[in-house]
């Protein structure tokens, strides 16, 4: 049997790249973890036979080390969580959503900035702030503009020898990144919409490319994401500078609304935690309350 890794995903084949060859196999899924309804995913480790015919079969899927919903793919080292500076405008929401997605799924977030280009120094001042609070509490945040080509370079020392996926809204810029970062590539781009401000949905499956000898994906866009995996414990452990504080929360499981002595609240209260961020999570937390009980 053939050892493999999964590039990409369209139409019901499964593209594999050969380990040993580096040839990319066209697949069909046959395998037996069919029965127990698992579909392969880009970013699979698998085993593949190739018939005489010249047909690939995925026979086996190796066990993942973390498996992401949307976008699907699987394996993921690092993600890039990608936002434009304008068109589509910044937004905070947004982002402390997919953070907390990326958070629960233990994977590593990077923010990374796009069309900084766009951005007046009025408009720069403005954003600057918030860049700072986001560095400050711990995550990488990376200014790009693929207009101008800059900030690119930080990208790719990033991608050495991992997996890395892209992900974020239509239009913010996911697949030029990926251009001004090997003009190769040559993935299709588009123009984002006037009238709704947002992308078009230009890039319609998932799949990895070679860069900076590492694995990165390219994703379609998507602008909600949904917090099903959450439990309420676990949103306020994946906003990191809550779960930081929490230990001098007087209360155990201390979900920073109502409870006494919360410690999380009095750094709100103080200014040291960002009001959008405690909002945000408020926010997050009623959705995920208010869920509908699964069984
Ligand atoms: N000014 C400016 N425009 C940019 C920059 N990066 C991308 N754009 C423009 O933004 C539009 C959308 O870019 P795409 O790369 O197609 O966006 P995407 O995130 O891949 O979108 P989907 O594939 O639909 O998810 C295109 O018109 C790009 O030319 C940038 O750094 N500066
Ligand atoms: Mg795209
Ligand atoms: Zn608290």
């Amino acid at each position: 049997m053939k050892k493999g890794i999964i590039l990409k995903a369209l139409s019901g084949f499964y593209y594999v790249e050969d380990l040993q060859t580096k040839e990319l196999i066209q697949c069909r899924s046959r395998g037996l973890f069919r029965k127990k309804k698992i579909t392969p995913l880009v970013g699979d480790s698998v085993h593949f036979t190739v018939e005489p015919d010249g047909n690939g079969y995925v026979m086996e899927i190796l066990n993942r080390k973390n498996e992401l919903v949307r976008p699907p793919i699987a394996n993921v080292d690092l993600a890039l969580v990608v936002f434009s500076v304008k068109e589509p405008d910044f937004s905070p929401k947004l982002l402390d959503r997919f953070l907390a997605v990326i958070e629960a799924n233990q994977i590593e977030p990077i923010i990374v900035l796009t069309k900084m280009d766009l951005l007046t120094s009025e408009e720069q001042s403005l954003i600057a702030p918030i860049i700072q609070y986001y560095r400050e509490i711990g995550y990488q945040v990376i200014e790009t503009s693929s207009k101008q080509q800059f900030g690119l370079d930080g990208i790719k020392d990033l991608i050495r020898n991992q997996i890395v996926v892209i992900c974020g809204q239509s239009g913010v810029g996911k697949s030029s990144l990926l251009n001004s970062m090997d003009q190769t590539l040559n993935i299709q781009v588009n123009e984002i919409s006037k009238a709704l401000g947002r992308g078009k949905h230009t890039t319609r499956h998932v799949e990895l490319h070679k860069l900076s000898d590492g694995l990165i994906a390219d994703t379609p866009g998507f602008s909600s994401l949904d917090l099903d995996q959450l439990e309420p414990n676990d949103l306020s452990e994946c906003f990191v500078e809550f779960y930081q504080r929490s230990q001098d929360c007087k209360f155990r499981g201390c979900l920073h609304v109502n409870e006494p002595r919360c410690a999380v609240k009095e750094a709100v209260e103080v200014g040291e935690i960002l009001p959008t961020r405690y909002e945000n999570y408020l926010q997050f937390l009623t959705e995920i309350k208010s869920r509908k009980p699964k069984y």
